[in-house]
């Protein structure tokens, strides 16, 4: 009988879980591994903290303190309110562990044996001052759009427009306020629209049971036609490039993060970590719609690539976004209910938050969490319900 493993998007340890997490990912996930399980299945779930990315680097500097210091902070909070709503993980990981470091450094290596990236030189942005190459989150200056001061190298949260750093006027580094300058830098890159034509077009057309919205998205990337794309980073938070003359260079997050459900599986399983990976096993992707394009294009090419009987996803069920009261959930606006503080507030109501938010689960399109239908649907549905069965039971 096949296995199954079942992973849940590894949150990003620079703040707590919410709600649309919640609803999205890791409830339908933990429902699911729990179905498998009753069936007799052999099942493994996998999640964990994904420690690395620009993000972190920015919290850190804002707050004077270490990114380790950051992603400790909100790993141990996150594994703690995802134990207290009783999401049953075989293990909740994270990467920057010694494992993670491992297997993604190899996974690398492995592919860099065997040819798959291009090295290409390019010129990047380059903080003279602080010496350093410079993400495109690292530059500020005035949108082009909406003239907002603020606006970041990816995006001007003002008005929302996607940026690249040189369309920026008076562009400055968040590092010292110095005038960027521009580098040569030499990066690692994959082929992906030779991985098109070789096997991504043939995978996606043959997933005829994957939800349309996910589908959709996948083909319209497909129909743009690929890109190569950068797996290497000129960053100092990371996993370090395992080669010589790569100082100052780690892996691309979204390279190394999804390698994450492999180190994870290998803490967890020590003894037979690869049959959960290899053969006639099942991978099943439970994640946010906006994670569709690393789970669906990138990791399977990587796991295409890397060969020796690798599995690539079977299913990849993303869900869309849970609204909040009428507006979308911000982490920088602070418009969410964390599960840390619902915990805290509503004590002994897990089983009511999870009753309601399957029931409103986002999988076909977004869906709205408002305090008055909690109450409603917990006061006519679940107890409702609960109460008849019950009256049934004893008469
Ligand atoms: N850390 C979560 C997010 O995009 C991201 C998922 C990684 S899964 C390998 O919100
Ligand atoms: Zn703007």
């Amino acid at each position: 009988m096949a296995k199954t493993t079942i992973t849940a998007a590894l949150p990003y340890a620079n703040g707590p879980v919410h709600i649309g997490h919640l609803a999205g990912v890791y409830l339908p996930a933990d429902t699911y591994a729990r179905y498998m399980r009753l069936k007799g299945e052999e099942t493994l779930f996998v999640c964990g903290s994904d420690e690395h990315g620009v993000p972190i680097t920015l919290r850190a500097k804002k707050e004077g303190i270490t990114p380790q210091d950051v992603v400790d902070r909100y790993h141990a909070l996150i594994q703690e309110s995802f134990e207290k709503l009783d999401i049953n993980f075989d293990i909740y990981s994270r990467t920057s562990s010694e494992t993670h470091k491992q297997t993604s450094q190899d996974f690398f290596l492995n592919l860099l044996k065997k040819g798959a990236f291009k090295e290409i030189t390019s010129e990047q942005f380059f903080d003279p001052e602080a010496q350093q190459f410079l993400a495109d989150r690292y530059i500020t200056g005035d949108c082009p759009k909406c003239q907002n001061p603020g606006a970041y190298g990816d995006q001007c949260e003002k008005c929302g427009s996607t940026l690249s750093p040189n369309e920026l006027v008076n562009p400055k580094s968040a590092l010292s306020g110095a005038t960027p300058i521009l580098k040569d830098t030499k990066n690692w890159y994959l082929p992906l629209d030779e991985i098109q034509e070789n096997f991504l077009n043939n995978y996606i057309n043959a997933q005829k049971d994957w939800r349309s919205t996910v589908l959709g998205q996948c083909k319209s990337w497909l129909n743009d036609g690929l890109k190569e794309r950068a797996m290497t980073r000129d960053l100092n938070w990371g996993i370090p490039v395992p080669v010589e003359n790569a100082e100052g260079k780690v892996l691309y997050v979204w390279f190394e993060a999804p390698i994450g459900y492999i180190s994870a599986t290998k803490d967890a399983r020590p003894n037979d970590w690869e049959s959960w990976w290899t053969g006639d096993t099942n991978l099943v992707h439970f994640i946010g719609k906006d994670n569709i394009v690393f789970h669906c294009i990138i990791f399977p090419a990587m796991l295409h690539l890397r060969g020796d009987n690798y599995i690539v996803p079977k299913q990849v069920p993303a869900n869309e976004f849970l609204n909040l009261e009428g507006q979308k959930i911000s982490t920088s606006r602070n418009w969410a209910v964390w599960l840390n503080e619902y915990l805290e507030d509503l004590p002994n109501r897990q089983d009511e938050l999870r009753f309601v938010l399957h029931s409103i689960a986002p999988e076909t399109k977004d869906s709205e969490f408002t305090w008055k239908d909690y109450q409603t649907r917990i006061n006519s549905e679940l107890v409702g319900i609960l109460e008849t069965l019950q009256i049934g039971f004893w008469y």
